[in-house]
C-alpha cells in the first residue's frame, strides 16, 4: 500500500528467502504445505507479485483448515481395533466416549469416531472380517471400502487368511494401508514366561516382524508396511514409526489436522504438533506481510487479546491441556487439577497482560531468543504482524507444557510398575523407545 514497485519488488524478495529458509528447516513428514505451493509463493515473491504469493497461501491455508481425513480401522475379529482406536484418540476403554472393546466380539456395525473438537478427522472401527456375521466377500463391500483415505489392517498372533485376503484387495484398490501386529506386549509376555532364558525381546520382535513381511508378500503385497504395536504402551514399539509413515504418506494439506489428532505419548509428536502450528502461524502471518507491511509491535489491543485467547484455547486442545485432559489427567496422577496446574505456566499467560510492563518485556525477550535461534523474519528485515510473535509466545509455552506433562505421566507409569527411575531414553529427542526398529 502507497509503496513504489521497486520497493515491493526489495520486500518481495526478502520475503522469498525468509519464506524459503523458514520451510528448508522442517522435515519432509511435518511440512503442511507442498513443495510446489512453496516454490510457486517464492517465485511470485521474487517477482515482486505479492498479491499471487497471497493468494497461493490462501488457497494452501482454505486446504490446510478443510482437509478432511477418513481412517479405517479393520482386521479379524478381537485384534483389538476398537482398543487401538481408543488408545490413537487418548482415551482409554472405560472412558466416556471411548469404542467398546471386550474378549468377545463386540463391533456389530460401522461404527464412526471423530474428535469432539477435530471434528474433520473420522476413524471408523470396522467389525471384525470373517466372523459368523461378515463372510469376507460381502464384508468388502458393506464396508464402503472406497470412501477412506487409508486403511490401518489390525492382526493379532497369527497371520491369518482374512489378513492375506483384506492386505490383497486393499493393495487392487490401490489405496495405502498400514499392517499393524498388536498385542505385542502379550507376545513378549507369554515369550518371557516360557521361556525365560532364551527370552530375547529383539530377536521375537524381528520373527513376528519377518513373518508378516513374508505372508504379505505371498499375498502379493509389493512393499509391505508392518508395524508392532501395543495399544497398552502406544509410546513404545513401532508406533512412533507408524505416526511418522502415515504423516510422510498423506497429502501435505492433510498432515496438519492428522498430526493435531494425535495422542501427546512421545517429545517427539509434541514437537511435531508444534513443527506444523508454527507453519501455520508463519503461512497466516506471511499472507498479511505479503499483502501489507504491519508494523510489529505497538500497543496489544483488545482484539488482539481475544485472538490469543482463541489461539490458547485451540492449542490447549491440540496439546492436551484443556479442562476435560487435565481433570483425566490429575485423577490418574492422583492430585488435584490446582496442583497438576502449578507446574504449567499456560494459566498465567495471559494473566499477565494487566501487568503490561512485565508482557511487554517478557515479550520482547521472547521475541529477541526467537529471532536468534529460529533466524526469524526479523533477521531479513521482515517485520511480521506482532500477532505473530504474540501467537509464537502462546505456541511454545502450551508444546512446554505438554512436555512437563508428559514427563509427569512416564514417572506415574514408571513408579506404578515398579521401576525405581526412568530409563536413559524416556523423552529422548527422536521419540524412539528402546525397542522400536529404525
Ligand atoms: N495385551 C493386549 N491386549 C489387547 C491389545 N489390544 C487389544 N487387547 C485386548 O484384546 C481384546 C479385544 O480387543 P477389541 O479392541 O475389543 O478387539 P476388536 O478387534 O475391536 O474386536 P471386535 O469388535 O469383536 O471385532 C480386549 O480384551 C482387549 O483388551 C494390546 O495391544 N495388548
Ligand atoms: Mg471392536
Amino acid at each position: 500500500m502507497g509503496q513504489s514497485s521497486s520497493s515491493q519488488h526489495s520486500h518481495g524478495g526478502d520475503l522469498a528467502s525468509s519464506f524459503e529458509r523458514f520451510f528448508k528447516d522442517f522435515k519432509m513428514e511435518s511440512k503442511i504445505i507442498s513443495q510446489e505451493a512453496i516454490m510457486s509463493v517464492q517465485s511470485n515473491l521474487k517477482a515482486g507479485n505479492l498479491q499471487s504469493a497471497g493468494s497461493v497461501i490462501n488457497n494452501a491455508l482454505r486446504d490446510i483448515n478443510n482437509a478432511p481425513l477418513s481412517i479405517a480401522v479393520t482386521g479379524e475379529s478381537g485384534t483389538g481395533k476398537s482398543t487401538f482406536i481408543n488408545a490413537i484418540r487418548g482415551l482409554r476403554d472405560e472412558d466416556e466416549g471411548a469404542a467398546s472393546t471386550g474378549p468377545v466380539e463386540t463391533t456389530m456395525e460401522r461404527t464412526k469416531y471423530e474428535h469432539p473438537k477435530l471434528p474433520n478427522v473420522t476413524i471408523w472401527d470396522l467389525p471384525g472380517i470373517g466372523t459368523t456375521t461378515f463372510k469376507p466377500h460381502e464384508y468388502l463391500e458393506k464396508m464402503k471400502f472406497k470412501e477412506y483415505d487409508f486403511f490401518i489392517i489390525i492382526s493379532a498372533t497369527r497371520f491369518k487368511i482374512n489378513d492375506a485376503q483384506l492386505s490383497s484387495a486393499i493393495e487392487k484398490m490401490k489405496k495405502n494401508f498400514y499392517f499393524v501386529r498388536s498385542k505385542i506386549d502379550s507376545d513378549l509376555q507369554n515369550a518371557k514366561r516360557s521361556q525365560p532364558n532364551k527370552f530375547n525381546e529383539q530377536e521375537i520382535l524381528e520373527q513376528i516382524r519377518n513373518d508378516c513381511v513374508k505372508k504379505l508378500k505371498e499375498s502379493n503385497v509389493s512393499d509391505p508396511q508392518v508395524f508392532l504395536i501395543s495399544s497398552f504402551e502406544l509410546a513404545d514399539y513401532d508406533f512412533p514409526r507408524l505416526e511418522s509413515t502415515l504423516l510422510r504418506d498423506l497429502p501435505e494439506h492433510k498432515r496438519h489436522i492428522f498430526m493435531q489428532h494425535l495422542p501427546n505419548i512421545t517429545e517427539a509428536i509434541i514437537d511435531q504438533k508444534r513443527d506444523s502450528l508454527r507453519q501455520k502461524v508463519w503461512l497466516e502471518a506471511m499472507k498479511a506481510g505479503a499483502l501489507a507491511f504491519v508494523p510489529m509491535m505497538g500497543y496489544i489491543s483488545d482484539k488482539d487479546m481475544e485472538m490469543l485467547k482463541d489461539s490458547l484455547t485451540l492449542y490447549r486442545v491440540y496439546f492436551g491441556l484443556d479442562n476435560s485432559s487435565l481433570k483425566i489427567m490429575a485423577k490418574d496422577l492422583n492430585i488435584s487439577v490446582e496442583k497438576l496446574k502449578e507446574n504449567l505456566k499456560f494459566p498465567h499467560l495471559l494473566s499477565v497482560q494487566k501487568d503490561e510492563k512485565s508482557f511487554g518485556e517478557k515479550l520482547g525477550s521472547y521475541v529477541e531468543k526467537f529471532c536468534s535461534v529460529a533466524g526469524g523474519p526479523i533477521a531479513s528485515g521482515i517485520y511480521f504482524n506482532k500477532i505473530f510473535y504474540l501467537q509464537n509466545f502462546v505456541l511454545e509455552t502450551v508444546a512446554s507444557d505438554a512436555k512437563v506433562l508428559l514427563k509427569k505421566q512416564i514417572s506415574k507409569d514408571f513408579e506404578d510398575s515398579g521401576q525405581a527411575c526412568l530409563p536413559q531414553d524416556v523423552g529422548n529427542e527422536d521419540g524412539k523407545s528402546k525397542t522400536a526398529s529404525s
